[in-house]
């Protein structure tokens, strides 16, 4: 883990030596990836890849097919063996995986088969200390049928939402004030709103417990819409407020940019919106005082593979993954976006022709990259692609490439 830090942390000098010296080849010194095989869809069916830590570990949620009728359950792997986990809470049908913290520690939620469904957020420590999560956690509700957990920090704080008893989607933060890791009276926060009473729903948090996500906000003339928020200490007052975050296209009311997740600390927050030509692009905020929280007006688009963008995670570096639509192969494809460019992920990947990733879903502070992918075809395979320090080529090598070099590294994979 310490060996990955440094390398990920050289990467950013290898950009500035080559866009000195050969202008526009930043990307060559874009790391490459091995492919680590995490699921195949024969071990999990339906496996969707949620979130990846900085020791590789892996959590989402898979169909259970040995139950009737079938069930969504919570699957986390340690670099070997999946391990699976359902909330055993009377009548519960579907248990679902969202997030990861650098612990281990899942946060999600499950859902009732009774009619009408409710469903809780959750969180699933390791309460014996093998290094697997085992326990599962259900976290209350504000009074409403429904709530979500999504993200979980170092300190196992989980943000998310929680309906209120009138049926409104309410942002939390819940803290295990007694340490006792299980759900209490008062441990749920409601974290406020951009609209007094209107809807919020916390997607990710950072390890200070800057939280992002969507909330309801005012468009003037007494109309609200879903816009993205941070909520965090801007103001320095001591107490965090909730923030709107902005758009691609500050002309328009109607296209507010919505983030996806937010890096543990250095405060980088992604996800996406629509640009003043109506196209979805994944964008990121950063944080320009250092404060941990990203402010709105650095809301920068980070490019293309071609059509649709959207980010779905990054790392405290600012590196960012997600997925794209590839124009030129009609496909959609994950990307990586470091040192301000956008790289199809496929051309990263060192002896892998038979592989496609169609989705970059989560990347962590080591450099691991989780991702969906076909094999020879066929789709529903989970990979982690593990960053290889040594290939990145030396400043020497790059001032003698010229543009037709770059042309033919970043093309390799191409079939
Ligand atoms: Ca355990
Ligand atoms: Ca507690
Ligand atoms: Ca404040
Ligand atoms: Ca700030």
């Amino acid at each position: 883990m310490g060996m990955q830090a440094g390398w990920a942390r050289g990467v950013g000098v290898g950009v500035a030596v080559v866009v000195a010296l050969a202008g526009s080849g930043a990307a060559l010194a874009l790391p490459t990836y091995t492919v680590t095989v995490v699921a195949s869809p024969s071990q999990l069916e339906g496996a969707n890849p949620a979130a990846v830590n900085d020791q590789g570990q892996v959590a989402g949620s898979y169909k259970e097919q040995g139950v009737d009728p079938w069930q969504w359950r919570i699957w986390f792997w340690d670099n070997g063996p999946i391990s699976k986990l359902h909330d055993a809470t009377t009548g519960v049908r579907q248990t679902y995986g969202v997030g990861l913290s650098n612990d281990g520690t899942v946060a999600g939620y499950s859902v009732d088969g009774a009619d009408p469904w409710a469903s809780r957020p959750l969180v699933c420590f390791d309460t014996d200390a093998d290094g697997v999560p085992d326990t599962v956690e259900r976290l209350g509700s504000f009074g409403g049928n429904q709530g979500a957990g999504h993200g979980v920090n170092a300190a196992g704080h989980v943000t998310g939402y929680s309906e209120d008893a009138g049926g409104v989607k309410r942002a939390f933060l819940w803290v295990d004030g007694n340490g006792n890791q299980q759900y209490d009276a008062g441990e749920l926060t409601d974290i406020g709103d951009l609209v007094a009473g209107g809807e919020a729903e916390g997607r990710s948090l950072s390890d200070d417990d800057v939280v992002v996500g969507v909330a309801e906000g005012d468009i003037g003339y007494g109309f609200t819409l879903k816009k993205g928020f941070v909520w965090g200490d801007e103001d320095g007052d001591g107490t965090p407020e909730m923030i709107e975050l902005g758009s691609l296209d500050p002309s328009s009311a109607f296209r507010p940019a919505k983030p996806c997740a937010i890096s543990a600390s250095n405060g980088f927050a992604v996800g996406s919106g629509d640009n003043a030509d109506g196209d979805e692009r994944a964008c990121m905020w950063t944080d320009t005082d250092g404060d941990g929280v990203p402010e709105p007006d650095t809301i920068t688009s980070l490019g293309t593979l071609g059509g649709w963008a959207t980010a779905w995670g990054v790392n405290s570096l600012g590196m960012a993954v997600g997925s794209s639509y590839d124009t030129t192969e009609s496909t959609t494809h994950g990307f990586l976006y470091a040192e301000g460019s956008l790289t199809d992920i496929n051309e990263l990947l060192i002896g892998a022709t038979d592989w496609e990733v169609t989705q970059c879903a989560d990347i962590s502070d080591t450099g691991y990259i989780l991702a969906s992918a076909s094999y020879q075809g066929q789709s529903g395979y989970v990979l982690r692609l593990d960053p290889v320090a040594d290939l990145i080529p030396e400043p020497c090598t790059l001032a003698l490439l010229g543009t037709g070099a770059i042309g033919l590294l970043t093309r390799r994979r191409r079939r």
